[in-house]
């Protein structure tokens, strides 16, 4: 399969299995899981094609790891990013390192400086653990400005932090008082 092939079926598998899992019937459980032959059959239907040995390597290279298969590989979901609001990937509240990184706008810093960081239409506000992925996330969406977030101060006033298995942090919301803009 080339690679304009597994980026399209990647970008489908994002939205079935974070935001509209209804646009091809497919059942996820409470923790996100969808079962991988479901999956398979279920995709046919808006024609996309892939078999077990391609859905593997699309998980296995993709550039941000945005998805798992669980231990024998019958089931798959999203490692994060989901705009369900009923999916718990049951992750475990960490303590964050002392800043974390957020790539945005210029458009949106009006706004982040009233309400702070919002999580917006997904579960989560998403974090960087480093510059160089924020200023990716940020790029998105144009020329990118990097917020530093001050974690682990945030963290020890009592906001959880959680660490999905790609490494994406996320957490509730990000009060302006723990966000340096440039
Ligand atoms: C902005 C991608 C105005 C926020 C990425 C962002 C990430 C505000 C947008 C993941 C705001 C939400 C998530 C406020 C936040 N006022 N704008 N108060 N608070 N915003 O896409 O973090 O490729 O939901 O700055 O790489 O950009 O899909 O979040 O610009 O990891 O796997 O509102 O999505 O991953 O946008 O990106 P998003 P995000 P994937």
């Amino acid at each position: 399969m080339n690679e304009t092939n597994k980026k399209r079926i990647s970008k489908f598998l994002s939205l079935v299995l974070r935001h509209q899992p209804e646009h091809i019937g497919l059942n996820l459980d409470k923790n996100g899981w969808a079962k991988v032959n479901e999956l398979i059959e279920k995709s046919k239907t808006k024609h996309i094609l892939f078999s077990f040995p391609e859905l593997e390597a699309i998980v296995v290279t993709n550039d941000k790891q945005r998805f798992a298969f669980n231990a024998d590989k019958t089931k798959i979901r999203a490692n994060q990013g989901h705009s369900l609001m009923t999916i718990d990937l049951q992750l475990e509240a960490i303590q964050p390192p002392e800043f974390l990184y957020h790539g945005t706008v210029a458009k949106f810093i009006d706004s982040i400086r009233t309400t702070g960081l919002e999580k917006r239409s997904r579960q989560h506000v998403h974090l960087s653990e480093d510059r160089d992925t924020a200023t990716k996330v940020g790029s998105r969406r144009g020329l990118p400005i990097i917020l530093s977030i001050k974690s682990l101060e945030m963290h020890n006033k009592g906001h959880e932090f959680y660490r999905s298995e790609n490494n994406v942090w996320l957490t509730d919301h990000v009060p302006v008082a723990f966000i340096e803009f440039q």
